[in-house]
């Protein structure tokens, strides 16, 4: 028979190690903590999505593979100043004025989307961006144009076989940068033929986009898209206007924009 009577020690070892208002206390703050996350997490994505929706068919998107230029021309575009470029990761939004060209216009605002290519992920913000894109440029580095010729001209090919911007018969710009940089031949006729050679090599682009039966392709093959070559350089210390490396590029978007 068991006479052990419960002593003070035994009631101190028998209660719970953690006490039940502390324990609530701490409940109260990861639930809080968990709520805070939760709430971020879905305004964030509200935001992506308005700004995704608020600017449809309206975008000057821009594209290209990595080192192209895109930052620094989107830097240039937005704000006229030529900041440092960043590592991109993210999808950059920005707005363009365009006053300088024509006074006696009213001021038209443009809202540029730079499409981020350090990741491996380029193809999908670029598609989830389609709809919002009234015209694309495609940004080259013309002076790597031979080595990174397949990458170009594989993300081109995403961009010209993609039936939205085909439907919609998009503006498309291959802007040729980086010309300020003293190379052998990269001129727009040159990366062009090198493109174009490149492309043929796809078996079914004719089939796809251009004109079936026909054995090379050209880019004026592609009807459905209005296909445009510029040279320039986005390292610029000029004022936009007159005598600007990107007086090309600036011209081709008032001329979309002031249509
Ligand atoms: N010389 C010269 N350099 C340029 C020109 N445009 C861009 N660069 C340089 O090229 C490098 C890459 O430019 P970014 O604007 O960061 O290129 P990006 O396409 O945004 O690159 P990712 O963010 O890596 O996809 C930077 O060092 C720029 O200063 C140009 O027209 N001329
Ligand atoms: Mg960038």
């Amino acid at each position: 028979m068991n006479t052990h009577q419960p002593t003070s020690f035994d009631e101190h070892i028998n209660k719970p190690l953690i006490d039940p208002v502390s324990q609530a206390f701490r409940r109260t703050i990861i639930l809080s903590i968990l709520t805070l996350l939760l709430t971020i997490i879905v305004l964030w994505w509200i935001r992506r999505r308005q700004q995704r929706f608020a600017h449809h068919g309206k975008c000057l998107l821009l594209c290209g593979i990595a080192n192209s230029g895109k930052t620094l021309l989107f830097n240039r575009l937005t704000s006229n100043l030529e900041k440092r470029p960043f590592y991109a990761m993210s999808v950059n939004h920005g707005t363009m004025t365009l006053d300088y060209l024509s006074s006696d216009r009213p001021i038209e605002k443009v809202h540029v989307i730079e499409i981020p290519s350090n990741t491996r992920h380029y193809q999908y913000d670029f598609l989830v961006y389609k709809t919002s894109a009234k015209a694309i440029i495609f940004v080259i580095d013309s002076t790597t144009i031979e080595k990174d010729l397949k990458y170009v001209s594989d993300y081109l090919y995403c961009i010209i076989r993609e039936r939205y911007f085909r439907d919609q018969h998009l503006p498309l710009l291959i802007f040729c940068n980086k010309q300020d940089i003293n190379k052998t031949d990269h001129s727009i006729q040159r990366i062009q033929y090198l493109l174009e050679r490149e492309l043929t090599l796809k078996q079914q682009i004719q089939e796809d986009i251009g004109q079936p039966g026909k054995e090379t392709f050209e880019f004026s093959d592609v009807k459905d898209l209005r296909i445009e070559f510029v040279d320039g350089s986005t390292i610029d210390t000029k004022k936009d206007g007159e005598g600007s490396h990107l007086l090309k590029v600036h011209q081709w978007i008032a001329r979309i924009w002031f249509k």
